[in-house]
Formats: C-alpha cells, structure tokens, sequence
C-alpha cells in the first residue's frame, strides 16, 4: 500500500505484541452527539469521581480530545489499538469572534498536529431521529474531502445517535445502506480513492442505553486493522520465525 510508510510510524510490534495508534475523527451537526458518543467510548461516566449530570454539557465551541484503549487477539498476538479521538465541533463555518471556534476554524488551527493528519476513522455522524442530520452528512463528507481528512487506509462509519428514542427513527435501514453507496462513491469520484464497502461500516447507538456502543469500538477496531493490514503483518511475521 502506497501509504504504508505514512502511517507505518503510528505501529509497533514486538515479539507477539502489537501496539497502534491513530486518529478517529467525528464529524456532523451540532446536536447529533459527538460529544457524548466520544465520552461514552472513552467510558467517561466510570472515571469521573463526582456524578457529572450529562445534560449541562453544551455545544462544542472547540476541537475536543479524548482516546480509548481495546484489547484483541489474533492468533498470539497481543493487540493494544489506542484510538485518539477528536470531536469536531458541530458549528458550520467560522465563529464569531469571542465565540470559541466553529469548524472552520478547529480544522484550520489543528489539522497540521500529525496525529489528527492520520485519520483512520472518520465517524459522520447523524440522530436517528432528525433526517436533517443525515441529510447534510454529504456537507460534513465535502468538508472532510476539501480538508483531505479521508486517505486510502481511512475507513468511514456512519453513525446514528438517539437509538434509545425508538418511536421517533425517522432515518432507516434502506436510508443507511444506500449513504454508504453514496459515501464510497462520493470519496471515488472526488479522490479516486475506491473505499471498500466492507470499509465503511453503519452503527447505531443509544448515549443513554449504551446500547450499540460495543458495535462502535467493534467498528473501529476493524478499521485500525484494516489500516495497518495487521493480519498480513502477523502473517509476514509468523514466516519470518521459520526463516
Ligand atoms: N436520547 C438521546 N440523547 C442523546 C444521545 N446522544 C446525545 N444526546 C443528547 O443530544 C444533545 C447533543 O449531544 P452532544 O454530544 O452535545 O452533541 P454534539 O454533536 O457534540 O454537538 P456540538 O458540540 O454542538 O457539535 C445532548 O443534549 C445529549 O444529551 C442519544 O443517543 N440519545
Ligand atoms: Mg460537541
């Protein structure tokens, strides 16, 4: 893979342990639950010491940080993938002054720091319950494209919130798998790059359930294996042992 070398310096392997880095990125709307999605894979809500009432959060009015660690194994192999997370705010184009940074602007100041330039993740993210949101996920994809956020071992998961309001799901099944044709589609014509549709995953999640958020990790697990090809690493790996 021509990008290899790009990202090869975010993976290490040592003997049967395998350690990786890199970025996950959530883009979409404001309200959509970036925020809350980010927090909860973070496990946010087990670390805290005081009970922190998650509704007095507000809009991002800024680039957040946060990462989560999973464990795997394939085969012996040990594998540690360490996921920064960076949830851009929701807020199109440029803020007021005084007003903290809308997306323009957290893009123009941070897309420069490497770890972010390396984006294996691109999570759109949309509320089940407000086609609106889905809708404009083609907005937030031409942004990500003009910023050059998506490569060739980027993998794209469109993510639906507020699973848990069941009887208010407006976007369904067909709606989903029909942006994934779109999004590969969209990335093909713009960059030539031909994502995978095995590549680009659909998750649903509840902030308040939980429910899905196991999916969630799932997906971008899959996808950091993807990225760095880690069964053909373990593959190259085992062979060398016999050489
Ligand atoms: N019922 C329900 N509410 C949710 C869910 N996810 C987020 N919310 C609520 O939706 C609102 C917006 O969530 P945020 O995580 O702040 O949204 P955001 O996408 O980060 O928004 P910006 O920072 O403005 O871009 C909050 O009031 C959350 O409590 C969900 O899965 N179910
Ligand atoms: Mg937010």
């Amino acid at each position: 893979m021509a990008n290899e070398n790009k990202i090869s310096k975010l993976i290490r392997l040592r003997e049967s342990k395998i350690t990786c880095t890199g970025g996950v990125v959530f883009i979409g709307d404001g309200n959509t639950g970036k925020t809350h999605t980010a927090l909860n894979l973070a496990s946010f809500k087990t670390r805290i010491i005081q009970p922190v009432n998650i509704e007095t959060l507000k809009k991002s009015v800024n680039l957040e940080f946060n990462y989560f660690i999973f464990h795997s194994n394939i085969e012996e192999y040990k594998i540690t993938t360490s996921s920064q997370l960076f949830i851009m705010p929701g807020q199109k184009g440029r803020a007021e002054a005084g007003e903290g940074l809308a997306f323009e602007d957290a893009i123009d100041l941070y897309f420069d720091v490497s770890s972010i330039s390396e984006v294996l993740t691109l999570i759109l993210t949309f509320d089940l319950t407000d086609i609106k949101t889905f809708q404009e996920l083609e907005y937030w994809l031409d942004r990500a494209m003009q910023r050059d956020i998506v490569k060739e071992y980027t993998s794209i998961i469109i993510l639906g919130t507020h699973l848990d309001c069941k009887e208010n799901i407006m976007v369904t099944d067909e709606h989903i798998e029909s942006a994934k044709v779109f999004v590969k589609n969209f990335i093909l014509n713009r960059k030539g790059i031909d994502v995978s549709l095995n590549n680009i995953y659909s998750v649903k999640v509840s902030n308040v359930s939980d429910e899905g958020l196991d999916d969630l990790k799932n997906a971008i697990y899959k996808s950091f294996v993807t990225a760095f090809s880690i069964q053909q690493l373990i593959a190259e790996n085992n062979n060398l042992k016999f050489l």
